[in-house]
C-alpha cells in the first residue's frame, strides 16, 4: 500500500513543491507516448499547477476538451538526497495519470481526487535537472468515480457526458511534491482514542518498512510532553486530557521516530492531533458523548477561473465565512477535498462528513429531476459492476487511509445518491459498508447521501447506514412556488413514514436548497427570488424542527458553482447561500440568526 502520509519536511524528511508553470498539451489522437512526449512535449503551452485547465482558455474546444492531455516539468534533484528514497507525490490528478521520469513509466494512478507517490529512486540523476512528463485524462465512464460516458459529436469531437451536477474539470487540481524519504521510513500510522474520566486512552499502530523500534512522544500546545510510548503499537495515556470540541479545537502534536541501536533517529514524523470521540447512539451523534446538532453546508472545491484547483485564499474565506454564519459543519461533496482544508477544520474545529467520489450511480444526465420523478435504472445489475466496485473500494481504502486521523472527520459518507430500489444493491452496499468499518481504526459511523427515490417504502439500503442522511428538495424539484403548501404535506408525509420506521437512528439533512439569483428580488416571491429562498428555507426549518430525530441540516450548497451547461443550469447551480465570489445571498442573515441561536446540542435533552 502506497504511503498516504502528507509530506512534510523533519530531520529526515525534505520536501519541495513544484507548483507554479508548467508545461501542456491536448493528445487528441492520444497517441503522445508513440511521438515521444514521455520525453518532451513537442509543441506545449504553459499553463499553471495547481489549477483545472479548462477555464483558462477562450476556445469552446479546449475548455470542453475530453480525452488525453500531457503536462511537463524539469525538476532539479539534490545531490544530498542521493542513498534515500525519491518520491514525486501528487495530491490529486485528474481524473487518471501515467507518470514518467526521464521517459521511464514510474506509476499510475485511477482516480482524481486523492495522492499517490511514484518511486523515481532508480531513474533520477542526482545535481541534475530531471524531466517529468504526466499523460492525464478526463473520460467519465461506468467504472469510473465519479460516473459518466463519452459521447462522439458528429464532427469527431469527444464530449463528456457526466451523470452528476458538477462541471468535470480536470487536470493538476492539487499541488504536486518532490519527497526525499530514508530508506527506513515511516509508511503509516493511526490513533484511536477513549476518554477515561478527565484523561485519555489513544491506541497507536506505527507501520514502518523496518525492524528497528519505533518512540511516539505527544507534546501539548506548550511544548510539554505530556505522553510517550515505545513501540509500533502501543498505548499513550494523557491525563487531564484537553479534548478537541466542536469550534473549540484543541491539537497535540505526536512525533513519532524510528531509532536504530545507538539511539540515532532514522526517520521522524509528526501531525497534529485532536483527541475526541465519536459514535452513534440511538438517535444521536455524540462527540465526545455529547450529543451534537449539525449546521451547515455540502461545498464543493469550486471557484472562477482556476476550477477545481486547491486554492489556499478560497479556502480561507469559505471558512471565515463558514464561522460568521454560525456553521459547525461540512459535507466534502461529491469528492475528497484537499488535505489542507481537514487541517484546517481540525484546527477550526468542525466537524466534516467525508465523501468518496461515488457520485452518478444513477445512470442520469440529471439526476435530480429523475430521481423526483421516480425513474429507475438497473445500475447496480450492469456487466462493469464488478469492475465499478474494485475502483469504488480502491479510491475508499485510499480516502480511509489518508484522513483517518483527523479529529474533524466524523463520519464516512459511501456515496452520493446511488440507485437503491433494486435489490442489486444490497451486495454492493454490504462490501463497501463492510470495508469502511474494517479500515478505519475508529469505527466512524457510515452514511451515504439518500436521493429523492430512496424513500422509506422504496430503499432497499438504507439500513446499512449508522446515520440516515436525506437529500430533499421538496418545494423545489417537486412542488416548488406557489404548490409550496402541497410540497410540505408530502414532505411531512415522508418524514411520518420515516417515524414509523422507528430506526432509532439519527437523520440528517444533506441536501436541500433553493436555486436563487443573487441580485433577484420579487414581491410576492417567486421561484428564483431572493424572497422565495426564505420562503422554502422556513419551511424546511419547520419539517426539521418538527422531529427530535432529525439531527443535522446541511444546506445544499455553500456557493453558487459550476456545472455542464444546459436548460436547467444559468451559469451553474445558483442554490448556493453565497455568491461563487464569496459575497452573501439574503438567505445568508437568515441562516446566521437561525444556527447562532441553535445551541451546540440542539434536541438533546440538555439542548432543546
Ligand atoms: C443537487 C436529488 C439530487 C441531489 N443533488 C445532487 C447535487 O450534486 C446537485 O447539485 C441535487 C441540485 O442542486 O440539483
Amino acid at each position: 500500500m502506497d504511503s498516504m502520509l502528507y509530506p512534510i519536511n523533519s530531520i529526515s524528511r525534505r520536501c519541495v513543491s513544484l507548483d507554479g508553470l508548467w508545461k501542456f498539451q491536448f493528445d487528441e489522437d492520444g497517441d503522445g507516448v508513440d511521438k515521444g512526449w514521455n520525453f518532451e512535449l513537442d509543441n506545449p503551452i504553459e499553463i499553471p499547477v495547481p489549477a483545472s485547465f479548462n477555464d483558462f482558455f477562450v476556445d469552446k474546444e479546449s475548455r470542453e476538451y475530453c480525452g488525453d492531455f500531457w503536462y511537463e516539468k524539469d525538476v532539479f534533484v539534490p545531490q544530498e538526497w542521493q542513498g534515500n528514497d525519491i518520491f514525486l507525490r501528487f495530491s490529486a490528478a485528474t481524473h487518471r495519470a501515467i507518470v514518467y521520469v526521464n521517459g521511464y513509466n514510474v506509476g499510475e494512478h485511477e482516480g482524481g481526487f486523492l495522492p499517490f507517490n511514484c518511486d523515481i529512486s532508480n531513474v533520477v540523476y542526482y545535481n541534475q535537472y530531471n524531466r517529468i512528463c504526466v499523460k492525464m485524462n478526463n473520460e467519465l465512464s461506468h467504472i469510473s468515480l465519479p460516473a459518466g460516458n463519452v459521447k462522439t459529436l458528429t464532427n469527431g469531437k469527444k464530449m463528456n457526458a457526466p451523470y452528476f451536477d458538477f462541471f468535470n474539470y480536470a487536470g493538476l487540481n492539487r499541488s504536486v511534491y518532490l519527497t526525499c524519504i530514508p530508506k527506513e521510513a515511516i509508511l503509516d500510522f493511526s490513533v484511536s482514542h477513549h476518554i477515561n474520566g478527565c484523561d485519555a486512552i489513544t491506541d497507536y499502530e506505527v507501520t514502518t518498512n523496518g525492524e528497528h523500534n519505533v518512540i511516539v512522544n505527544v507534546f501539548d500546545n506548550d511544548g510539554n510532553k505530556v505522553a510517550s510510548s515505545i513501540g509500533k503499537k502501543g498505548v499513550l495515556e494523557i491525563k487531564d486530557v484537553h479534548l478537541w470540541q466542536v469550534r473549540n479545537a484543541y491539537l497535540y502534536h505526536f512525533v513519532i521516530m524510528i531509532f536504530d541501536e545507538n539511539e540515532v533517529i532514522l526517520d521522524e514524523y509528526f501531525d497534529e492531533i485532536g483527541i475526541r470521540t465519536v459514535e452513534v447512539k440511538n438517535e444521536d451523534i455524540l462527540i465526545n458523548n455529547e450529543p451534537v446538532y449539525l449546521k451547515g453546508f455540502g461545498k464543493h472545491e469550486d471557484s472562477d477561473v482556476v476550477g477545481r484547483d486547491f486554492n489556499i485564499g478560497v479556502m480561507k474565506r469559505d471558512f471565515e465565512l463558514m464561522k460568521w454564519i454560525g456553521a459547525n459543519s461540512f459535507r466534502t461533496a461529491h469528492y475528497p477535498y484537499d488535505e489542507t482544508i481537514y487541517k484546517i477544520a481540525d484546527k477550526e474545529g468542525f466537524l466534516v462528513i467525508d465523501e468518496v467520489s461515488a457520485v452518478g450511480f444513477m445512470e442520469s444526465m440529471m439526476n435530480f429531476l429523475d430521481a423526483s420523478s421516480g425513474k429507475k435504472t438497473a445500475w447496480f445489475k450492469k456487466e462493469s459492476t464488478p469492475q465499478l466496485l474494485e475502483n469504488h473500494k480502491q479510491a475508499l481504502t485510499e480516502l480511509i487511509n489518508r484522513d483517518k486521523n483527523h479529529a474533524c472527520v466524523i463520519a464516512w459518507s459511501l456515496f452520493n445518491e446511488p440507485e437503491t430500489t433494486d435489490e442489486a444493491a444490497i451486495p454492493y452496499f454490504q462490501e463497501i459498508f463492510d470495508l469502511a468499518h474494517q479500515l478505519d481504526p475508529q469505527n466512524r459511523p457510515r452514511t451515504f447521501a439518500m436521493i429523492m427515490n430512496s424513500r422509506p417504502e422504496t430503499c432497499k439500503c438504507y439500513q446499512f447506514a449508522d446515520i440516515i442522511a436525506l437529500n430533499r428538495y421538496y418545494g423545489w424539484y417537486i412542488g416548488g412556488g406557489y404548490e409550496i403548501s402541497d410540497a410540505k404535506m408530502m414532505f411531512k408525509q415522508e418524514m411520518e413514514a420515516w417515524k414509523d420506521k422507528h430506526l432509532n437512528k439519527p437523520f440528517i439533512f444533506t441536501e436541500y436548497g433553493a436555486d436563487t439569483d443573487g441580485s433577484l428580488h420579487k414581491l410576492p416571491s417567486a421561484m428564483w427570488s431572493q424572497e422565495y429562498q426564505k420562503e422554502y428555507l422556513n419551511m424546511q426549518h419547520e419539517i426539521f424542527d418538527s422531529y427530535s430525530f432529525v439531527k443535522g441540516e446541511q444546506i445544499w450548497n455553500f456557493a453558487d458553482f459550476q456545472t455542464t451547461e444546459g436548460i436547467m443550469r444559468v451559469n451553474g447551480n445558483k442554490k448556493g447561500v453565497f455568491t461563487r465570489q464569496r459575497q452573501p445571498k439574503d438567505i445568508a442573515y437568515l441562516l446566521k440568526n437561525r444556527w447562532e441561536n441553535l445551541p451546540q446540542n440542539y434536541k438533546s435533552k440538555q439542548g432543546s
